[in-house]
């Protein structure tokens, strides 16, 4: 599985270009950029699943700090302060890590 199955590559890379800055990342901004927008349930999840590396059913800290590089291998880590600002807001729980309701939820605000 890779995320080219569900999303263009050519939105994952013009996404991806769009944030290198550091402290640039707006996640909202590039979920639509690569497109998960009006995604399916079922492509939503994939996409999950890509990003929980280690198939735990969640996206912890240290996999959220790498999700660029889930959507495309040569991007760069988000910063710590971007990682927690994205935890912050993706963790509706407050237990720590991002479901995949959590997640579908992120997508469904866009
Ligand atoms: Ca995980």
């Amino acid at each position: 599985m890779s995320m080219t199955d569900v999303l263009k590559a050519e939105d994952i890379k013009k996404a991806v270009e769009a944030f290198t800055a550091a402290e640039s990342f707006d996640y909202k901004k590039f979920f639509e950029m690569v497109g998960l927008k009006n995604k399916s349930q079922e492509e939503v999840q994939k996409v999950f699943r890509i990003i929980d590396k280690d198939q735990s059913g969640f996206i912890e800290e240290e996999e959220l700090k790498f999700i660029l590089q889930g959507f495309l291998p040569s991007s760069r880590d988000l910063s710590d302060k971007e990682t927690k600002a994205l935890m912050a807001v993706g963790d509706k729980d407050g237990d720590g890590k991002i479901g995949m309701d959590e997640f579908a939820t992120m997508v469904a605000e866009l």
